[in-house]
């Protein structure tokens, strides 16, 4: 499925496939590259996809093998002047920042060069799965900018403020092999492979109960945006509502009869 070009000449596709949400970023002649018509589609899937209450995770990718998706629009950015540049990078932070709420998890399928915008994408995504020939990096500054869609908070929360530094300023490409040595990636997997490693993950997750996978993953976003103790009791508030969801007592039932859960 990877690296199949459908003719399709919409700028973003959603599919469901048992009940994980496929995301493509589908612009390849331009290397999915971000302009303000793929940023609206993504937007608006991104709402569709919070709205379907029967989905269990959604999937983001890019169309063709060689990029998931090379940075924002340099034409288009290029005409910019500093007020529309400043509504751009509000906009595209906002999009970002609806994936990072989401309240599914979203896993990026990484094939090829996730470049500035791209690579901030990626960022805002709960885990990133990387193809052998998956390229990293925050160009920016070559070009005069700096990144704008979250790239300079993201990636120092995610890597550290040392390692963000190394790559943000010198705009050098990081390989797949080095991203998942400083902590961009989760996994390395076979070129062509990371749409499917992505969508078994995907599955694995939409067999645990979803209120959980949901208050799992808000407690491990909101905890991180402020201190340890502020962390603890974002926990203990979410464990705490577990206790009156059915999954939990669906979970821990089938435990003692010895079944597989249902949720
Ligand atoms: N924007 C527009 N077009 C692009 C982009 C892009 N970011 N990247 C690639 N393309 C286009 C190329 O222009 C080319 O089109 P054409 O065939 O019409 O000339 C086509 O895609 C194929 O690209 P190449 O021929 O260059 O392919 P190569 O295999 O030779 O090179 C690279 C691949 C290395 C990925 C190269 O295309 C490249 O360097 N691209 C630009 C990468 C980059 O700098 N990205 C960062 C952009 S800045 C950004 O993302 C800021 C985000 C925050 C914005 C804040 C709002 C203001």
């Amino acid at each position: 499925m990877e690296g199949y070009e459908t003719g399709d000449s919409r700028p973003v596709l959603f599919e469901i496939e048992d009940g994980v949400g496929i995301i493509t970023l589908n612009r390849p002649r331009q290397l999915n590259a971000l302009n303000k018509e793929v940023l609206e589609s993504l937007r608006s899937v991104v709402e569709e996809a919070r709205s379907n209450g029967s989905l269990r995770a959604l999937v983001i990718t890019g169309t063709g093998p060689k990029a998931f998706v090379a940075g924002a629009d340099i034409g288009e950015m290029a005409a910019m002047d500093p007020e529309g540049a400043s509504s751009f990078s509000e906009f595209g932070q906002s999009v970002f920042e609806a994936i990072e709420r989401h309240p599914k998890p979203v896993i990026a399928a990484i094939n090829g060069y996730a470049l500035g915008g791209g690579c901030e994408l990626a960022l805002a995504c709960d885990i990133r799965i990387a193809a052998e020939n998956a390229r990293f990096g925050q160009p920016e500054v070559g070009l005069g900018i700096i990144p704008g869609f979250g790239g300079t908070q993201r990636l120092a929360r995610l890597v550290g403020k040392t390692m963000a530094l190394d790559m943000i300023l010198s705009a050098r490409m990081v390989g797949a092999e080095e991203a998942l040595r400083i902590g961009l990636v989760s996994r390395v997997v076979p070129e062509g492979k990371a749409l499917s490693e992505a969508l078994a993950l995907a599955g694995e997750i939409s067999r645990k109960s979803p209120y959980a996978v949901s208050q799992a993953k808000k407690a491990v976003r909101e905890g991180l945006l402020g201190t340890l103790h502020d962390g603890l009791k974002i926990e203990r508030e979410l464990f705490a509502a577990c206790f009156s969801h059915p999954d939990r007592e669906e979970g821990m039932r089938a435990f003692r009869e010895k079944r597989k859960a249902e949720f």
